[in-house]
C-alpha cells in the first residue's frame, strides 16, 4: 500500500521553523507498527502550491494522510480537495484539530474520506491496517468516514490511551539536520547571545480545565502525564544525540500540581542532565495557597535548579466577570502571588490576555491592563477568535456572529489579528482603547518597546504581507484571499467587509 504523510506549513512566510511534534509521534508510532511511507515536508523544504500540486499530480498513492491545527483550514481544504482533483481513488485521511473540532463543516467542504479525532497514534494504525487488509472501517475507534453511499458515520471516541507507552519521537524520519539547521525557535528565559538548541517535548496531554475559547485535541480525554523517567530518557537522547540544551515543554499544561512539578524537577536533578526549559502551568499551581508560601517557594526553586528558566501562564483577563465567563477557575490574586513567587526564584513569567469577550468594555480593558502594571508584566496581547468546538464558538453561533461557518473558518488565522468583534464597542474603539493602554504600560514599565511590538507574538506581523493585505482585505470571496494571510474581517455578523479599517 503506497501511503504519503504531508506535513504543511503553517507559517509559510516564517522563516523559523518547528518541529512538527504531532506529526513526528505519528511517524513515529506507524514505522514502529511496520508501515512504510514516504513524507512531503512542505514546511521544511518551502514548497509552495504549485510545487505540491505537481508532485500530487505525478505521484500517486493509495492513501495520504496529513492534519493541522484548525486555523489552516482553508488550506488543508484546498489540498484535500486537490488531492481529490488529481488522485480521485487515493484515501485522504486528515487528523487534528483542522478536521475534527470542526468535523461537519469540514467534511461538507473538503472531499476526505476519513476523519481522525483527538489523539492520533493508535486511531491512525488501526485505519493504515485496514485500509491494507480491506477490512471495515467500523470497527476503528475515534474517526469519522464516509461510507459507500457517502454518508458520514461518526465511530465511538477512542479512549486516551497510556501515553508512557508510546515510543519516544524518532527525529531521524524527518530531514532532522534541516530542522537543526532553520529551528530557531525562542528559548525563553534565556539571553538570546547564548545559543540555544530547542526540542519540543510532549510530556503531558490534556487540561485539567476547559476554557470556554480554548480547544486542543485532547478536550475529550483526562489530563496524563509521562513519567519523569521517560520524559528524561527523551531529553538524554536529545541532549546526547542532537546537542540539545534547551528543551520546549510542548504541552497544553505540563504541571498540574505542586506535588508533580516536585517529582519532576526532583528527577531532573537527580539525573544531572543540564539543560535550560520551559512549561506551561497555570496560575493556581504557585499561586493558590493550598501550600504553605514557603513550600511553593521551595518547589519554584528546585524547578529553577532543574533548568526552568519560564512558565506559560494566562491572566486572560482583569475582570472578574469576564473570568467567570471564560470558565478560568482562577482568582487574580493567585495571579499576582505567582509571579512574585517565580520573581523570587528567577523565574520568567510569560502570560497572555484576550480581548473581545461580548461584556468587554472600555473599563475592562484597563482593568485588564492595570493588573499587568500592578504585576510588572508585559502580556502577550491576543483578541478572542472563537474556534470550533468551544464555549465561544457556540456563543458566536448563537447570536448571529458567526452565520457561515466554513467562510469563517477560511479566514480565521492568529489571535493576535482581529477577527470577529463580539463586543458593544466599534473596531476602532477596541483597538483605541487597548493601544492607548498599551502605550502608557509600555511607558509605565519602561520596556522600550515601539508600536509594532505592542502586539508582542510578533507572529501575526511576520507572517503577514502587508501588500497582499491591502490588496485583499475588501475582497469578498475567501478562495482569492491566499493562505495565511491577515484578515481583517471586523464585525463579521455583518459581513460586509467594506468597511474595515485600521492595522492590526
Ligand atoms: C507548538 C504549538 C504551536 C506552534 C506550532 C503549531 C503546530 N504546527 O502544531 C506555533 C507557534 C506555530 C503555534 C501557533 C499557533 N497556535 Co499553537 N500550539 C502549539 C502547542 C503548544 C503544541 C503543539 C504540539 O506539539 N502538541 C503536541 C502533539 C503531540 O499534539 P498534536 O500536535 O495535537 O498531535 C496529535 C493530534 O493532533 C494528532 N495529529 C497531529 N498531526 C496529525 C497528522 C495525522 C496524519 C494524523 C492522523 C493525526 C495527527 O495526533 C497527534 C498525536 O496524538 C499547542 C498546545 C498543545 N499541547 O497541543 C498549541 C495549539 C495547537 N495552538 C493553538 C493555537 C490557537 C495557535 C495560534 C492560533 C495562536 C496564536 N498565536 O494566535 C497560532 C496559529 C498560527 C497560525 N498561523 O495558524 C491551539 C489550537 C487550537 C485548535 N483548535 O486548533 C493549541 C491547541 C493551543 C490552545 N489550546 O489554544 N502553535
Amino acid at each position: 500500500m503506497k501511503t504519503l504523510f504531508i506535513n504543511p506549513s503553517l507559517r509559510p512566510n516564517f522563516d523559523k521553523k518547528i518541529f512538527p511534534l504531532g506529526l513526528a509521534c505519528i511517524l513515529t508510532y506507524v514505522k514502529e507498527k511496520g508501515f512504510d511511507f514516504d513524507l512531503l515536508d512542505i514546511d521544511i523544504n518551502g514548497f509552495d502550491d504549485e510545487y505540491v500540486e505537481n508532485f500530487i499530480k505525478e505521484n500517486k498513492y493509495d492513501v495520504i494522510l496529513y492534519g493541522s491545527i484548525v486555523t489552516h483550514y482553508k488550506w488543508i481544504k484546498w489540498l484535500t480537495r486537490t488531492i481529490k482533483r488529481h488522485q480521485p481513488s487515493t484515501t485522504i485521511v486528515v487528523g487534528n484539530s483542522v478536521a475534527a473540532s470542526c468535523l461537519n463543516v469540514f467534511m461538507e467542504n473538503a472531499p476526505a474520506d476519513i476523519v481522525i479525532s483527538g489523539e492520533g497514534e493508535i486511531s491512525c494504525v488501526e485505519v493504515l491496517e485496514s485500509l491494507r487488509d480491506g477490512k471495515e472501517l467500523s470497527s476503528v475507534l475515534g474517526i469519522a468516514y464516509r461510507d459507500a453511499v457517502g454518508k458520514i458515520i461518526k465511530n465511538p471516541v477512542r479512549p486516551a490511551c497510556d501515553i508512557n507507552v508510546l515510543p519516544m519521537v524518532d527525529w531521524e524520519i524527518l530531514e532532522v539536520s534541516k530542522y537543526l539547521e532553520r529551528y530557531q525557535w525562542t528559548a525563553f528565559g534565556v539571553p538570546k547571545e547564548e545559543k540555544s538548541v530547542v526540542f519540543p517535548i510532549s510530556s503531558a496531554r490534556g487540561c485539567t480545565f476547559r476554557c470556554t475559547f480554548c480547544h486542543f485535541v485532547y478536550w475529550d480525554d483526562p489530563f496524563r502525564y509521562r513519567s519523569p523517567e521517560k520524559i528524561i530518557e527523551e531529553i538524554r537522547r536529545n541532549i546526547e544525540k542532537y546537542g540539545a540544551n534547551y528543551i520546549n515543554f510542548n504541552d497544553d499544561l505540563t504541571l498540574s500540581s505542586l506535588v508533580q512539578a516536585e517529582r519532576l524537577a526532583d528527577a531532573i536533578l537527580a539525573s544531572g542532565l543540564k539543560f535550560n526549559w520551559n512549561a506551561s502551568v497555570r496560575t493556581d499551581l504557585f499561586g493558590k495557597p493550598k501550600f504553605t508560601y514557603d513550600k511553593r517557594l521551595e518547589v519554584a526553586k528546585k524547578l529553577r535548579d532543574a533548568g526552568c528558566r519560564a512558565l506559560n501562564f494566562s491572566l486572560e483577563s482583569g475582570n472578574d466577570e469576564i473570568l467567570e465567563m471564560m470558565e478560568k477557575h482562577v482568582k487574580k490574586e493567585y495571579f499576582a502571588e505567582q509571579v512574585k513567587v517565580l520573581r523570587e526564584v528567577g523565574i520568567m513569567s510569560f502570560c497572555s490576555v484576550v480581548f473581545g469577550y461580548p461584556t468587554e468594555t472600555r473599563e475592562t480593558i484597563q482593568e485588564t491592563f492595570d493588573l499587568c502594571l500592578q504585576n510588572r508584566l508585559y502580556p502577550s496581547v491576543g483578541f478572542l477568535m472563537p474556534l470550533p468546538y468551544t464555549g465561544m464558538y457556540d456563543y458566536a453561533k448563537k447570536h448571529g456572529f458567526i452565520t457561515d461557518e466554513d467562510r469563517y473558518l477560511d479566514l480565521i488565522t492568529e489571535r493576535q489579528d482581529y477577527t470577529l468583534n463580539m463586543t458593544k464597542m466599534s473596531d476602532e474603539e477596541v483597538k483605541g482603547q487597548i493601544k492607548e493602554n498599551a502605550i502608557k504600560l509600555n511607558k509605565l514599565l519602561e520596556l522600550g518597546l515601539d508600536e509594532s511590538n505592542f502586539i508582542k507574538t510578533g507572529g501575526a506581523r511576520q507572517h503577514t504581507n502587508l501588500k497582499t493585505h491591502w490588496k485583499e482585505k475588501n475582497a469578498l470571496d475567501p478562495d482569492e484571499i491566499e493562505r495565511n494571510e491577515n484578515d481583517f474581517s471586523f464585525n463579521y455578523s455583518q459581513s460586509t467587509f467594506e468597511d474595515e479599517s485600521g492595522n492590526p
